[in-house]
């Protein structure tokens, strides 16, 4: 609980901060400054439950003993190693740890600090893997609208996502993007995996054949779009753009920084559709979001085809400063400890149905336009106010808020994704207070 002792921030100017609206925000702050399990505490002293994991990141809840303990062990053992030609243990244990839970065929693990630098890293991988396997001309990245890959130049080149278009320039040449799958007309309100839009997959075969397959490295896609708005899959289309990847040689990217470490149920979003990809990339509940981390899991030819020519030399010119930090390897250990223990990279397949009705039971609130869901993921979207787009679901936010009930929205769409140990009498009281804020708007 904050007391006198917690130091308030007197003056909020000096932070620009990330992703939000400054001035609204600094005129009346919403500030955090504990946490435990499933609650934040505010300034002012109030409780709020955690409807959306932070940032899709604390899968297993705030504060929980076994990372905690393992950050401060750590911390006071040994606090940073280099992490270019030389080792420590945690980041070895850890690979291995997490290469057991991978999708078979995926036994390396190569480390970042975000979701965004798991992205760079793994298209740098794809075309760096194309050359080293003597096809230099597959140099094409292909993703798709509505896709959100992080920030990085590389990131927001693949990503589909108007705002990035407009502001950052010309971004990567040599990027083309199948359509998004959002189809409110066929799919609206449906449980689970729509059953309409498997045959927009094909466009990668339209796409193919205007470029020529041979300048295609790769294809990135989130197995479930999270951040513009929860996009589900339709039945059938993760298998079939497989299918097309293997036809002409393209490498298949599973972005799984959100569905990566139990979101759908199962441990990765790989396993859920059975697809299996060639790379995936992680970050968010690899540590629970204690510590910054990311890792990319790549399959084995992959790696195999970099470890040819001379031995000193370094296989694969990439990497970072923290790259297998051992707070962060720590951090991760004690997660993934707290994961098995507690069952949780399965626990969202127990209560999904139940997470599932409680939603669809706001079907028939004001403005809702549709609802959707997998796993432990929800979104419920709303009618937007005639020429002020996301203003609704931002009221809904402030009013959720208000009442001790954190929610995210994007655009005029609230996206729920709470920490894997919520109870059912939890989703009961968030998803009962989302009804009375949509009474309200
Ligand atoms: N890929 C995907 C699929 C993501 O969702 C990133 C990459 C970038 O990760 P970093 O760690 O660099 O932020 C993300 C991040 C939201 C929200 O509210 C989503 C993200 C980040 C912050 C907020 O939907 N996704």
């Amino acid at each position: 609980m904050p007391d006198s002792a917690t130091p308030q921030p007197n003056d909020l100017r000096a932070f620009w901060m990330p992703f939000t609206a400054n001035r609204h925000f600094k005129a009346s702050p919403r500030m955090l400054v504990s946490a435990k399990d499933m609650h934040y505490d505010t300034a002012d002293g109030r409780k709020v439950l955690d409807g959306t994991a932070g940032l899709w990141c604390v899968n297993a809840g705030h504060a929980r003993p076994k990372i905690v303990k393992a950050v401060q062990d750590q911390v006071a053992q040994l606090d940073y190693a280099p992490a270019f030609q030389m080792g420590h243990p945690k980041a070895f244990e850890l690979a291995n740890r997490l290469v057991d839970i991978t999708p078979d065929g995926m036994n390396y693990c190569f480390y970042t600090n975000s979701g965004s630098e798991s992205v760079e890293t793994a298209l740098k991988m794809a075309i760096a893997y194309q050359r080293v396997r003597g096809e230099a001309s597959r140099t094409r990245l292909i993703g798709r609208e509505r896709g959100y890959h992080g920030v990085n130049f590389g990131g927001i080149s693949v990503g589909g996502i108007v705002a990035n278009r407009k502001m950052f320039g010309t971004l990567l040449s040599g990027v083309d993007h199948m359509p998004h799958t959002h189809d409110l007309k066929r799919n609206a309100f449906s449980r689970g995996e729509p059953d309409h839009g498997a045959e927009l997959a094909d466009e990668l075969e339209r796409i193919a054949t205007l470029h020529d397959p041979s300048t295609i490295a790769a294809v990135i896609v989130e197995p479930v779009a999270g951040s513009t708005g929860v996009l589900i899959p339709p039945k059938g289309y993760l298998k079939r753009l497989r299918e097309i990847c293997d036809k002409h040689g393209f490498l298949l990217i599973f972005d799984e920084v959100i569905t990566g470490y139990g979101r759908l149920g199962t441990p990765f979003a790989a396993d859920y559709f059975d697809v299996k990809p060639d790379i995936i990339t992680t970050a968010k509940g690899l540590t629970s979001g204690v510590i910054p981390m990311g890792a990319v899991f790549v399959r084995d030819e992959i790696h195999d085809a970099f470890m040819n020519g001379p031995e000193e030399l370094i296989e694969f010119f990439h990497g970072y400063t923290y790259s297998g930090n051992p707070v962060a390897a720590a951090a991760a250990l004690g997660t993934l400890d707290t994961y098995a223990e507690e069952g949780l990279l399965t626990r969202a397949a127990d209560l999904a149905q139940y997470w599932e009705d409680s939603l669809h039971s706001l079907a028939d609130h004001p403005y809702v336009i549709d609802i959707r869901n997998i796993g432990l993921i929800g979104a419920i979207e709303l009618q937007p106010i005639e020429g002020h787009p996301t203003k609704r679901a931002f009221s809904a936010f402030l009013k959720a808020f208000e009442k001790g009930y954190m929610i995210r929205t994007t655009g005029d769409i609230i996206a729920l994704s709470p920490p894997l140990i919520i109870t059912r009498e939890q989703i009961d009281e968030l998803i009962g207070t989302v009804g009375e804020v949509l009474r309200t708007l």
